[in-house]
């Protein structure tokens, strides 16, 4: 895996982590979250990665110690974190601890526009952290969001 500071013209990495229930994504509620498959969504940005010369790693819990371990961890292996934490984005201050902790640049990626639901999915705690957030754009956000840390780790 990437160190912290990759040497000039070593590939930079990033992790893409997904929160609970999205491992359910293609099975229910095709008008919010789409037909594709969690494993669809995440194929098509890990090639989207690795047309932009990037390293990329996708996991997904339904636990949100998990998520908090994996954005420790990821403080050492990984340049960016792009992440989409389910409900937990509404919840979490544990996440957020984690991912100011890890000084890395995130990205939150929202499959629904969570700002035309309802009230409670308007505040994100993650959104605190985040360099950026895309919301609404489908599994597509996450090639965006891909798209979106390249620039940024090309600075
Ligand atoms: O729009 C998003 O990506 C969300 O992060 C999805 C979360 C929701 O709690 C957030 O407010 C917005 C829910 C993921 C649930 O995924 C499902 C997948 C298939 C069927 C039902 C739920």
């Amino acid at each position: 895996m990437a160190p912290a500071s990759p040497a000039p013209g070593q590939a930079r990495s990033i992790l893409i982590l997904n929160g609970p229930n999205l491992n359910m994504l293609g099975t229910r509620q095709p008008e919010i979250y789409g037909a594709e498959t969690l494993q669809d969504l995440m194929a098509a940005a890990g090639r989207r990665a690795t047309e932009l010369g990037l390293l990329s790693e996708a996991r997904q819990s339904n636990h949100e110690g998990d998520l908090v371990t994996w954005i420790q961890q990821a403080r050492k292996e990984f340049d960016g974190i792009i992440i989409n934490p389910g409900a937990l984005t509404h919840t979490s201050v544990a996440i957020l601890d984690a991912l100011t902790l890890a000084e890395k640049p995130v990205i939150e990626i929202h499959l629904s526009n969570i700002h035309q639901r309802e009230e409670f999915r308007h505040h994100s705690y993650v959104s605190k952290i985040a360099k950026g957030v895309l919301a609404g754009f489908g599994g597509h956000g996450y090639v965006m969001a891909v798209e979106a840390m390249a620039r940024i780790l090309k600075k």
